[in-house]
């Protein structure tokens, strides 16, 4: 429903643009696959032998979403992302001790494989004889860590990898997500550092086939995807932690917009981002501060990830142990 500017849309007017928008989607091809994953990662993270506690649980949401413009996809409307964030910011988690549900576009970074060149299968492998390849000298380090790295996290139940490529997905499967990890309260975060589209054509009026050409310019209307972030905070996880991203090409208008979303959706963190420098520095935006977070390259670092993440866990610990007061636990 489009409003005039000012003024805010109400609460039952987005759950009902929410209803509308799960209903009509096209249904989850793999819900029942998804759904067992998530229930046994969640409940194996969530029975901590000896400690009697939950680990605290991560979903890091990764790459952009598409929006088909034919139900028969051809076409499509792409959002950038190359998924590194996401893929670094994972590793980062691991390394802390969360659990991590890697909710990402299909083809993009992968946690660990980072260092790997962009086309690893030609680059990485070189054919010895008839029945031998081997793995280049050059690469061996970086494929022996990506791969180790990768199966001793998920063999230990810690990394789960789930990935989506339309903006139907990967809304679904956010909420699949909050909905089974709603379970472990304020120990579980989300991490929203997915490009997610702001346009969309509603399923029941894209066209079933490709569309042609012939007929002149294509004039098309693509509606506002409703809002998620506060129902995630408020209906679908409400004791989560939830920091989700922002991103702009003209920093003018960064910090406004940042603070603008950390108000509007209840966000407990809005990281702020613009373009060109997303790699170097982040303005972590809360309710009472803005913190700058370099990378930094004194200590070997090259990327912006490892202070972040270690910012927003120690944030995360604190938010852990208020709520348990306030719930009485210990
Ligand atoms: C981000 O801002 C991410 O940091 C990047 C990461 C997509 C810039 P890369 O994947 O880049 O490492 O290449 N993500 C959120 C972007 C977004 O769609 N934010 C929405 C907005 O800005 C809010 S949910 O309105």
């Amino acid at each position: 429903m489009a409003l005039p500017s000012g003024l805010e849309i109400t609460k039952e007017v987005l759950d009902a643009e929410i209803k509308a928008f799960f209903d009509l989607a096209p249904p989850l091809k793999n819900s029942d696959d998804v759904s067992q994953k998530l229930e046994a990662f969640v409940k194996t993270n969530s029975l901590l032998s000896g400690t009697g506690g939950a680990r605290r649980v991560v979903c890091v949401t990764s790459g952009g979403t598409t929006v088909p413009l034919e139900q028969r996809c051809v076409r499509y409307i792409d959002n950038f992302s190359s998924g590194h964030r996401g893929a670094a910011s994972t590793e980062y988690f691991l390394k802390a001790g969360y659990a991590v549900i890697f909710l990402h576009r299909r083809g993009t970074c992968q946690p660990y494989c980072r260092s790997l060149p962009d086309d690893p299968l030609l680059e990485c492998l070189e054919i010895v004889d008839e029945s031998n390849i081997q793995v280049h000298q050059f690469h061996s380090q970086a494929v022996r860590s990506a791969i180790t790295k990768t199966h001793a996290a998920v063999a230990e139940g810690l990394l789960l990898k789930l990935p989506f490529t339309t903006i139907f997905e990967y809304l679904q499967m956010l909420q699949m997500v909050a909905f089974t990890i709603k379970s472990i309260g304020p120990h579980a975060v989300f991490y929203l550092a997915a490009a997610v589209s702001d346009f969309y054509v509603p399923w029941k009026s894209m066209a079933e086939h490709k569309i042609q050409s012939g007929s002149g310019p294509l004039d098309m209307r693509l509606v506002q995807v409703p809002k998620m972030l506060l129902v995630l905070r408020k209906d679908w996880a409400p004791m989560a932690f939830c920091i989700s991203f922002k991103l702009e090409t003209d920093s003018k208008i960064l910090l406004e917009k940042a603070d603008m979303a950390l108000r509007k959706y209840k966000m407990h963190m809005v990281v702020a981002n613009e373009l060109s420098s997303r790699k170097e520095e982040v303005v972590v935006v809360t309710s009472n501060e803005k913190i700058l977070v370099r990378q930094n390259k004194s200590l070997g670092v090259d990327d912006v990830e490892s202070a972040l993440i270690e910012l927003l866990v120690e944030r995360h610990a604190v938010y852990v142990e208020n709520s348990d007061h306030l719930t009485g636990q210990q």
